[in-house]
């Protein structure tokens, strides 16, 4: 590691005055941003770029780099500024800050930026990410690299944080180093624990952490605390850093009422004559080890490459069937990696840990860090399926939402879904989380209904990117489908159809099942209708809908889950009009007769069958609403 000597405090002060100076400058420019947030961790940024980070800004996604997270996302200016500083942006892009078409938003985001990993601005994610990114460097691709993430004291409030913090020392994780920006102040005033150092600490410590105590504006403190942070092995490390918000010029340091608030255009200019005024100076951040020649990363191992589906011979959950191909993708692709909250013999991914156990990651109870997790390793090149009970990754959504910020890839999958599952009662039943994984943006849903196509969509779910969700079933369902039946991803199945069909049943999941039943009775009763099974609800097939809807008049499509947001909007969305693009026609589809048969009155315990019957969602139902609708 590079001391800080004499000559090199100097070089970092000045890097740590431009990162001051930068910071106002680009949001005095766009008029708003987070300059004083900023500004309180740039010494800590200028000792980690001169001295410590392992980065080639040519190749952001080069293995071997270190990966730094700004989990404070709204210090972004600072971030940018160092960006600057390493010569990747100029200082004109640097003053596009927050403009309409620049690559430097508000707030990280990857891709358009290339070297920001992950989304943040939503606050207390940056740490579940990194343990994402630290369980692939130590575990997986055993590389060398640290992972740095920059946290708000305010932030510290948000259990994600400790639920990361306690999963990082779970797995012992060394190479992730998190900076506490303890600047006292959070956006409307002072944080709960103001400048308490001791009291992050001890809880830190609680939680498994190796803890270092120093003053953020010391560079040598700073470059002792990376310095020891380095070495310390079997845990993960957290640096307390106390500092001044705004720090560096009277105006704004320690000062109340300054976040998120830019400074005037003869604030920023007296600030800056103040700071020593404008620079360039550009640093040379050390290289990552290179690639030995040979080496073979496990991302690069491709496993046998043939997915070998399971078979089915009789009625299986589809929950099961997800397990049985998950051990099966695994066998296959060796960047199969699976995380699950702690339900793995409920939801099945048990059957991946038993088969590849330095594969599989145990989240325990705690939704956000596996969503986070998942992403993460996502960032480092594996496939992360991540599982529970569909109800419970609603405690996940904004780490799923801020996931489709990231364009992020992440495969989801909540299982014991709807009220079906029986007797353990609502508070385990999901009904909403369609609605929920529909309206994530690019997000791909599933909801196989039988084992075969559970397999085989599983096998999709591995080729996706973007955030893909299946939900599965916990009871047994019928087979379906032949083993070389295919399901591509926007598809549907037309299971029974015929030029007679007065009514077309469209379901997914256990309620397909009832409209078979409903099926077979009605034509014992001399009435055909068609049934489809909806196994890909977004995207969805418009097309065979459009013709189920031209050739019987009446959709009825049965769900179970609340009526808002699931398959019978899905439905309803597919013939909604689209506003007119690039001077296309508004489109007038001839909107059908829906009727969504969906839980509307809240379920609790009893048998499955019972349930959906007093739901209104089983076959006799079904039947009713048929013969009512053809009067
Ligand atoms: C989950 C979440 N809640 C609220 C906010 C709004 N917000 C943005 S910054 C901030 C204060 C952050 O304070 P701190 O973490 O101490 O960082 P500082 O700016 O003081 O360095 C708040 C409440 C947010 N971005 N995310």
């Amino acid at each position: 590691m590079v001391e800080v000597q004499a000559l090199a405090v100097e070089k970092v002060t000045e890097l740590a005055r431009q990162f001051r100076v930068d910071s106002i400058r680009s949001t005095t420019a766009a008029g708003s941003g987070h300059p004083t947030s900023s500004m309180s961790a740039a010494d800590l940024m200028a000792v980690l770029m001169t001295g410590y980070l392992k980065y080639d800004f040519d190749r952001p996604d080069y293995a071997y780099n270190d990966r730094l997270i700004f989990s404070k996302g709204h210090a972004c200016p600072l971030l940018y500024s160092m960006y600057k500083a390493a010569g990747a942006i100029d200082d004109k892009e640097l003053m596009s800050l927050r403009k309409f078409g620049s690559r430097l938003e508000g707030h990280p985001v990857p891709k358009i930026i290339p070297w920001v990993d992950v989304a943040t601005g939503s606050l207390g994610q940056g740490l579940a990410l990194g343990v994402g990114m630290a369980l692939n460097g130590k575990y997986l691709d055993k590389l060398d690299y640290k992972v740095w993430v920059l946290l708000g004291d305010s932030e510290m409030a948000e259990g994600s944080v400790w639920e990361a913090m306690a999963c990082a020392s779970h797995y012992k994780l060394d190479n992730l180093v998190g900076i506490l920006d303890m600047n006292r102040l959070g956006q409307r005033g002072e944080t709960a624990l103001g400048w308490n150092s001791h009291a992050y600490a001890e809880r830190a410590k609680a939680f498994g952490c190796h803890v270092i105590e120093i003053d953020g504006h010391d560079l040598k403190q700073i470059d002792d605390a990376y310095k020891a942070a380095v070495k310390v092995q079997g845990q993960p490390v957290l640096i307390i850093a106390k500092t001044e918000k705004g720090h560096g010029i009277p105006l704004t340091a320690n000062q109340d009422n300054w976040h998120g608030k830019p400074l005037s255009a003869e604030q920023a200019q007296e600030a800056i004559k103040l700071l020593g005024g404008e620079s360039s100076i550009t640093i040379k951040v050390a290289a990552p080890p290179q690639m030995p020649a040979k080496a073979q990363l496990s991302a690069e191992i491709t496993g046998s490459g043939k997915y070998a589906a399971p078979h089915y011979s009789a009625p299986a959950a589809t929950r099961e069937a997800y397990g049985d191909a998950l051990k099966a993708l695994g066998t296959a692709y060796a960047d199969v990696v699976v995380i699950d909250a702690e339900v793995s013999n409920s939801t099945y991914a048990e059957k991946f840990a038993k088969a590849f156990l330095d594969r599989y990651f145990e989240m325990f109870i705690a939704e956000q860090l596996m969503v986070g997790v998942g992403l993460g390793l996502g960032t480092r090149g594996k496939k992360a399926f991540a599982s529970t009970f569909a109800a419970f990754l609603s405690r996940a959504y904004d780490f799923i939402r801020m996931g489709a910020i990231s364009r992020g890839t992440i495969k989801l999958c909540g299982s014991h879904a709807g009220c079906s599952i029986g007797a353990d009662g609502p508070s385990q039943m999901a009904l909403e989380d369609i609605a929920m994984m529909r309206a994530i943006h690019g997000s791909t849903v599933l909801y196989p209904s039988d084992a075969v196509s559970t397999a085989r969509l599983v096998e999709a779910m591995y080729h996706l990117d973007g955030i893909s969700y299946m939900r599965t079933t916990r009871e047994k369902t019928k087979l379906l489908y032949k083993e070389d039946e295919t399901f591509p991803i926007g598809g549907s199945k037309v299971l029974y159809s015929s030029k007679d069909d007065a009514v077309t049943l469209i379901a997914a999941g256990i309620t397909l099942h009832e409209c078979v039943k409903a099926y077979e009775e009605l034509k014992s009763q001399g009435i055909n209708v068609r049934v489809i099974d909806l196994y890909s609800v977004k995207p969805i097939d418009v097309k065979t809908l459009e013709t189920a809807a031209k050739e019987t008049g009446h959709l009825v499509v049965v769900e179970d889950h609340w009526p808002e947001g699931g398959l019978g909007d899905a439905v309803l969305d597919a013939f909604a009009a689209q506003p007119p693009s690039r001077g296309e026609k508004i489109s007038s589809k001839k909107m059908p007769n829906v009727v969504k048969i969906a839980v509307r009155e809240m379920p609790g315990s009893g048998a499955p069958h019972e349930l959906m019957d007093a739901a209104g969602i089983s076959a006799p139902h079904i039947v009713a609403t048929v013969k009512a609708l053809l009067g």
